[in-house]
């Protein structure tokens, strides 16, 4: 693994944690773990169970004893590490957003599927949500027809970190680390989800992106960026919120919301989807919960019901505890490491992969350029035009 701060700790967590609830096809062991500081990667080594620590993340590459390289690394070093990674024959699990641009995620896929065909080498990006038992359900629902021809998607992704102006500068605040900020960070995640609970993409967005402030102090150690002794403010380089509408492929509007700013909300991913027949609704903040509308029902009695997605033969549920007993954050990395490892035992392409990576890419590229041009519409081709 490359990184080891919040979502370092999630991914050792999951590779961790899966082997011990799960029946998987082959034995993960965490081997080695790479950081800039020495000290601090070592001891991160010991917390999250590493067999060893080491300063140079290239050395990963050469060692025979490292099949598959995590990378949990901000944005702007991504492409680097998993292009060098697929070319050493390793497998590739990336965190999201997959680049911090169109050109890096098109070259990633490019090494992503020249692996592939030389020695069936895997990359996957790590889009976790798709792996919450109630999102994945959402996803079969669609699919079996039960909410019909899609009319709307309304997915908002709702934080409030960053209300608190004194808040101090991160990484995920700097555009040449992160590439964007509200709108990469959380926003990706609704794109990405509206995709593959819909099966449909985005045609065309028009879009609105604002920094509200654009000056926040330096703070030294885990939160901020700055070196002993730096003191003072830096500036915010990236969007606070972005807002934005678009087209489905199967005809239907879409909106997205993203944004540090939701006063009170904390990690609300809220997508609701209309269809002809029925609809569907989901928020991340009741994650063991999908509420499913069915239109067909007399209206009497008809209204959306609570699925409580703790029973044994939702998707992934039965490995955890007893029906109705609930998961939580950390189990959709636990389950995303699952579905990889038996993608890679089997020798099959995962999802999502680099190209679902760069198709989401492309929808964050419209969008800045859009609300760079006073909200224009930007048409996002298919991949394969
Ligand atoms: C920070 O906003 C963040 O950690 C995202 O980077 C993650 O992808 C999301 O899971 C939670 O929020």
């Amino acid at each position: 693994m490359v990184g080891y701060a919040f979502m370092g700790a999630a991914h050792s967590q999951a590779w961790r944690t899966a082997p011990r609830f799960f029946d998987l096809p082959l034995d993960p062991r965490m081997r080695v773990v790479a950081g800039r500081d020495a000290d601090a990667v070592e001891r991160a080594a010991r917390r999250l169970g590493w067999e060893e620590s080491t300063t140079d993340w290239h050395t990963l590459l050469e060692r025979d004893d490292v099949q598959l390289v995590d990378v949990c690394t901000p944005g702007d070093t991504h492409a680097e590490i998993a292009i060098a990674a697929l070319g050493a024959g390793k497998h590739v699990l990336c965190e999201k957003p997959l680049a911090n641009s169109v050109a890096e995620a098109e070259r990633m896929v490019d090494a992503a599927e020249a692996a592939w065909r030389t020695n069936g080498t895997l990359a996957m990006v790590g889009f976790t949500y798709r792996r919450v038992p109630a999102v994945q359900l959402a996803r079969e629902l669609v699919a079996d027809g039960r909410i019909g021809r899609i009319r709307h998607v309304r997915a908002q992704y709702l934080q409030d970190w960053l209300a608190d102006e004194t808040a101090p500068l991160t990484w995920r605040l700097q555009k040449e680390k992160a590439g964007s900020g509200a709108l990469g960070d959380i926003g990706a995640h609704i794109v990405d989800l509206a995709a593959f609970i819909t099966g449909e993409r985005l045609t065309g967005v028009s879009a609105l992106t604002t920094t509200f402030v654009t000056e926040r102090p330096l703070a030294v150690g885990r939160a901020g960026i700055a070196g002993e002794g730096d003191t003072g403010t830096g500036e915010v380089t990236v969007d606070d919120a972005a807002v934005f509408f678009g087209r489905l492929s199967g005809g239907g509007t879409a909106s997205f919301e993203a944004t540090r700013y939701a006063t009170g909300r904390k990690n609300a991913i809220r997508i609701e989807i209309s269809g002809d027949r029925g609809a569907l609704a989901f928020d991340f903040e009741d994650m063991n919960v999908l509420e499913y509308f069915d239109a067909r029902e007399p209206g009497r009695t008809a209204g959306f019901r609570r699925i409580l997605v703790t029973e044994p033969d939702h998707p992934y549920t039965g490995a955890w505890w007893p029906a109705g007993h609930g998961l939580g954050y950390e189990h959709a990395f636990t389950h995303q490491v699952v579905d990889l490892v038996g993608d890679i035992a089997a020798g099959r392409p995962p999802h999502p992969s680099f190209a679902d990576g760069l198709a989401v890419q492309r929808v964050l590229d419209a969008v800045e350029r859009s609300s760079a041009d006073g909200s224009r519409w930007i048409d996002i081709p298919a991949p394969d035009d």
